[in-house]
């Protein structure tokens, strides 16, 4: 899989060196390139923003610098990919965006190539999308919550993370994706570790619930079931529609 980002803080994306992430690209399963927004600016200030039309708070980004970017990028992954007809799926990280959930990272996880796109600022000034769009190219906007952050970098972590260990071949065991909260719709049963009986600090005994030693598969299957549905009603009942 391949996966650019442009951003104008490619050093808020180093943490994809590392773990899981960085093991893949040393594998070879994923190609990840950051790009500077700013390297496609040709002013002595290498600015990438400017003040909105028709008046309002802050900045905007300009486009000729994401033009620039987007057609350095998708020429470069094309060549990358040995495929001068490769068609990559942007995606801008926007709390105006679809929520990004576990099925979009489901279904994005088996593209050969994804292009994030970071704004900063107020966003991005609109002529960006319609373009891309003229195109053909498919754009999505994606949110990770009901909250605001001060750019997409932070998202595209959280994204790229969320989408790559579902790559076959990158997490070391399958099978822990199958049942992890979220691929179901409910949310993950409690789970336990020796010693089955534990003294914690403030001198409680906290033993491990007696079904779970019991090696009985399927009270155990059922126990879990029933902890999971209780939990996800505690915690999200939105997610069984309550
Ligand atoms: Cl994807 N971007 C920004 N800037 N803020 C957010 C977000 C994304 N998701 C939630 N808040």
């Amino acid at each position: 899989m391949r996966i650019d980002v442009i951003t104008i803080f490619p050093e808020y994306l180093h943490p994809l060196d590392l773990s899981l992430i960085g093991k893949a690209r040393r594998d070879g399963a994923l190609d990840l390139q950051l790009h500077n927004l700013r390297d496609f600016t040709h002013d002595r200030h290498r600015t990438v923003d400017d003040t909105p039309v028709g008046g309002g708070a802050g900045m905007v980004m300009k486009p000729e610098p994401w033009a620039e970017a987007f057609a350095h990028v998708i020429e470069a992954g094309r060549r990358a990919l040995g495929d001068d007809q490769a068609q990559p799926i942007v995606i801008f990280p926007n709390p105006a965006g679809e929520p990004f959930r576990q099925a979009a990272a489901q279904s994005l996880s088996g593209e050969q190539w994804l292009i994030f796109a970071c704004g900063r600022y107020e966003g991005i000034d609109e002529r960006v999308y319609e373009y891309l769009r003229d195109t053909g190219i498919e754009t999505r906007l994606h949110s990770l919550g009901d909250y605001v952050l001060n750019g997409g970098e932070v998202a595209v972590l959280a994204m790229t993370e969320a989408i790559v260990r579902l790559v076959p071949g990158v997490l070391g065991n399958p099978e822990s994706i199958v049942e992890e909260s979220h691929s179901v719709g409910l949310l993950e049963y409690p789970i336990y570790t020796k010693p089955a009986s534990w003294t914690s600090p403030d001198g409680q005994v906290r033993d491990v619930p007696e079904v779970l030693m019991s090696g009985h598969h399927g009270r155990i299957a059922q126990w879990r079931r029933e902890q999971a549905v209780q939990r996800t009603r505690e915690r999200r009942p939105d997610l069984l529609g309550e």
